[in-house]
């Protein structure tokens, strides 16, 4: 069970995000109208959300899964892998410190939380162009200290590891691509996304629910199918920098 997400409203600046998606750029009256319905999405959910300020010193701030990973027993604080993010866990930290957790910090490695899968006790770690395997390392003993396990995963195709995979609990791994047949997911009942709604295997499960994105119905009933109540949200603004919907929240 989650209680409780942070998000962060997106910049103006946000035009500027890194992005390879050539979708062209976000219009950001949309994307805060967007952001004001994920809000109301994850209240449905049962959470209370804590909203922080937009940050026009950085055009990627709104996807601040990247930044932090909360665990039940810690916060980590990331050390993101692109140059121009690395400074949005400076403002961040303060707010990380109130939650009352033990805080931990990535601090010579590089890792975005878009990276981390957590499945019960145990933490997948990508290893893509933002996460190396000294920020995993670092994760790695950081975690133990809690009684947590993680291990790796190399990435092919996708920017981060929840680009192609969400756990939905009870077994349940949404995934599609370099995902379908990994011999380190064997395990899992996999729900197998189709080729062309690939942008929705980042969907989030929410104690119980889980939220889609708009516009990926063959994906939206196959989770419908597999038992449980789906939100639609409209993230197209964000998409048009490579960003989903989990990398708007914190959920924990
Ligand atoms: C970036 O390239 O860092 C942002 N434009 C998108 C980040 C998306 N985050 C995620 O997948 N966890």
């Amino acid at each position: 069970m989650f209680t409780r997400a942070i998000v962060k409203t997106p910049c103006r600046n946000m035009v500027n995000g890194i992005t390879t998606a050539g979708l062209g750029k976000p219009e950001v009256e949309l994307a805060l109208k967007q952001h004001q319905d994920y809000i109301l999405a994850l209240k449905q959910c049962g959470l209370t959300v804590m909203v922080l300020d937009p940050d026009e010193n950085f055009p990627d701030s709104t996807f601040i899964e990247d930044a932090c990973l909360i665990t039940p027993g810690c916060a980590i604080i990331t050390n993101p892998g692109a140059p121009s993010r690395r400074g949005e866990t400076i403002n961040l930290s303060e707010t990380i410190k109130t939650l009352g957790l033990p805080v931990e910090r990535i601090r010579n490695g590089t890792l975005d939380a878009g990276d981390i899968m957590m499945v019960n006790d145990h933490y997948f770690a990508g290893l893509s162009e933002r996460t190396n395997q000294e920020g995993a390392s670092q994760l790695n003993h950081i975690l133990k200290k809690y009684d947590y396990t993680s291990s790796t995963i190399a990435l092919q195709h996708v920017l981060h590891l929840k680009t192609g995979l969400s756990y939905l609990e009870n077994n349940n791994l949404l995934a599609f691509g370099e995902f379908l047949t990994h011999p380190l997911l064997t395990g899992f009942n996999i729900l197998a996304v189709d080729p062309d709604e690939s942008y929705a295997a980042n969907s989030v499960w929410i104690n119980g629910k889980v939220l889609v994105p708009m516009g990926f119905p063959k994906t939206r009933d196959m989770i419908k199918d597999a038992g449980y109540q789906t939100i639609e949200v409209d993230v197209s603004e964000f998409r048009k920098l490579d960003g989903g919907l989990s990398c708007l929240s914190l959920r924990f």
